[in-house]
């Protein structure tokens, strides 16, 4: 299974976008697609549609907009979906496992280090956005 992963531009601007590909790699997900890009506005918005309306909507574009960022699509055996939001951890910096990529990177909402797609309907998605649906 395939889903989609960002590092967001607070891990690029820290210069620990290896650090964060290394704990990808460690964790046998393997990367097929990957390159760097500042989101457009629009771009940014329409990524995270969903949350338009809400009070922290403004601020996620702001940030996500801020400098580059690194989708990619990742794959391994099995339920590759779960087991990278296990990996990344809880959405809230604060609130995320010791271990996690959002406990050791994150800083607070929405500086959290890393996005990855909720459900294999979200990877498809997402997938298709960055990469086109030939990646999924
Ligand atoms: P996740 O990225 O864990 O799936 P979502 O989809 O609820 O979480 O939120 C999308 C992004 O919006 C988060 N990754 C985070 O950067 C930002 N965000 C979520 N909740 C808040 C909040 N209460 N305040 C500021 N930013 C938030």
């Amino acid at each position: 299974m395939r889903t989609l992963v960002i590092i967001k531009p607070d891990i690029v601007g820290s210069g620990k976008i290896g650090e964060v590909i290394s704990i990808l790699e460690k964790n046998r997900l393997r990367i097929v697609a990957m390159r760097m890009e500042k989101l457009t506005v629009e771009r940014a918005k329409e990524f995270y549609r969903e949350h338009e309306g809400k009070d922290f909507f403004e601020r996620l574009i702001d940030f996500m907009t801020s400098g580059y960022c690194i989708p990619m699509v990742v794959e391994s055996e099995g339920n590759t979906v779960e087991m990278v939001r296990e990996i990344i951890g809880n959405t809230d910096p604060s609130k995320a496992k010791p271990g996690t990529i959002r406990y050791m990177y994150g800083t607070n909402l929405p500086m959290n280090a890393i996005h990855a797609s909720d459900s294999p309907d979200s990877a498809k998605r997402e997938i298709s956005f960055f990469f086109g649906s030939e990646y999924c």
